[in-house]
């Protein structure tokens, strides 16, 4: 699902940078694998919650369904914790030590941080070599969007179980870990950063498949519009490939 509005819509809803734009505003998207017997559920679900978001009204949603043909490979979710972190400072900190520790350079990093400031927000993740720091997506507006993960009933009742049991158990946290499971599960992409463009959720994420996926509170503040996710890629990625199977291809993340 896609979600947007005219640049054109109610001013209180975005950000001054999008009135400029010509384009449709992103509001909200969304993405899964199910059974064709729920297609008609889910989709249910996801024009509601095109309908009730707090980045404002849409005036055009989109949804699509295909088909998958075959089984979807299978991946292990990520591992996940919750970090201590008072301030959006503290939290870039604590971001550039673990990246740092991931071979990812400073100059990377400082791409990463323009991105992740701007209220322009992409309705997608941005590519950013590790080394080099140059953006890698093809389309910079857009950037590239995941799709095509799922979970299976199984594993989706195991996590809940979990989540619960550290208060957590929501939407939000289980999409994120399940998109950042399927990030990981890409051989050339080395670590995520994300931040939501939602103005009141100012819980973000790092995460790799080194230390898993790691809750980093207060990484913005309240209000602010900004967001967005980082792929580092390794520099002799091939960047057709890796978009192709952020994009295209079929995961399904179980809970071990
Ligand atoms: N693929 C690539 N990028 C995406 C996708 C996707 N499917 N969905 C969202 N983005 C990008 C896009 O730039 C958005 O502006 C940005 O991420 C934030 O998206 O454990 O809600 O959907 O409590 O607002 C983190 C949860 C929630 C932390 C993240 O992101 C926790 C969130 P949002
Ligand atoms: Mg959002």
């Amino acid at each position: 699902m896609r979600a947007s509005k005219q640049a054109h819509g109610r001013k209180s809803d975005v950000g001054k940078q999008d009135l400029k734009s010509k384009i449709g505003i992103h509001i909200s998207g969304a993405e899964g694998i199910c059974d064709e017997s729920e297609i008609s559920n889910m989709s249910t679900a996801f024009i509601k919650r095109a309908l009730t978001h707090p980045r404002g009204q849409p005036d055009n949603i989109v949804i699509t369904a295909e088909e998958i043909i075959g089984r979807p490979a299978k991946s292990p979710l990520l591992p996940m914790k919750t970090l201590a972190c008072t301030s959006p400072e503290k939290a870039w900190d604590i971001i550039s030590q673990h990246m740092t520790g991931l071979g990812i350079s400073g100059r990377a990093l400082r791409t990463a941080y323009s991105v992740l400031g701007s209220e322009n927000t992409m309705r997608g993740a941005s590519l950013v070599f590790a080394r080099q720091g140059k953006r890698a997506e093809p389309d910079r507006k857009r950037g590239v969007r995941v799709s095509r993960m799922g979970i299976d009933k199984a594993s989706e009742k195991k996590l809940s179980r979990r989540l619960s049991a550290l208060k957590i158990d929501t939407l939000t946290v289980r999409e994120a870990l399940i998109l950042a499971s399927k990030v990981a599960s890409c051989n050339d992409i080395i670590a995520e950063i994300c931040i939501s463009d939602d103005p009141d959720y100012i819980i973000g994420y790092m995460a790799s498949r080194e230390f898993g996926y790691l809750r980093i509170p207060n990484i913005k503040r309240t209000g602010e519009l900004r967001g967005g996710r980082i792929f580092f890629v390794r520099e002799n990625a091939a960047i057709g490939k890796v978009v192709k199977y952020l994009e295209n291809m079929p995961v399904l993340l179980e809970f071990k």
